[in-house]
């Protein structure tokens, strides 16, 4: 039996990265009516009435608005969810995600 090595690791000094967070941001267009815009912020987003105007209301005023932060696969589930409503009454409403820096 040969005799039992040790073998000693160097300290670990880095900490395990926290996974990348995506940005959903949504898109403003000329044709979607603000109403509907509210409706599908409070249903897939969960925000308050107030929430989603005021975050409707900056998209609409500055062409974009950055809604949440969400793991990936999060982050593109819902804005896909949130622009699929859009277009299954025709509108051209658009949500997107992008990496947060
Ligand atoms: N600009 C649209 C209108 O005047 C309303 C709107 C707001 C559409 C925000 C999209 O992301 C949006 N009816």
């Amino acid at each position: 039996m040969p005799d039992t090595t040790f073998v000693t690791r160097p300290a670990t000094t880095t900490k395990p990265e926290r996974p990348k967070l995506y940005k959903v941001i949504l898109i403003n267009d000329d044709y979607t009516p603000r109403e509907f815009v509210v409706m599908v912020l409070k249903a897939e987003f969960k925000m308050g009435e107030s929430n989603a105007s005021a975050v409707m209301l900056t998209a609409h005023r500055k062409g974009s608005c950055v809604i949440a932060v969400f793991p990936r696969d999060v982050a593109e589930t819902k804005a896909e969810r949130a622009t699929d409503l859009g277009r299954s009454r025709g509108f051209p409403l658009q949500f997107t995600t992008e990496p947060e820096e």
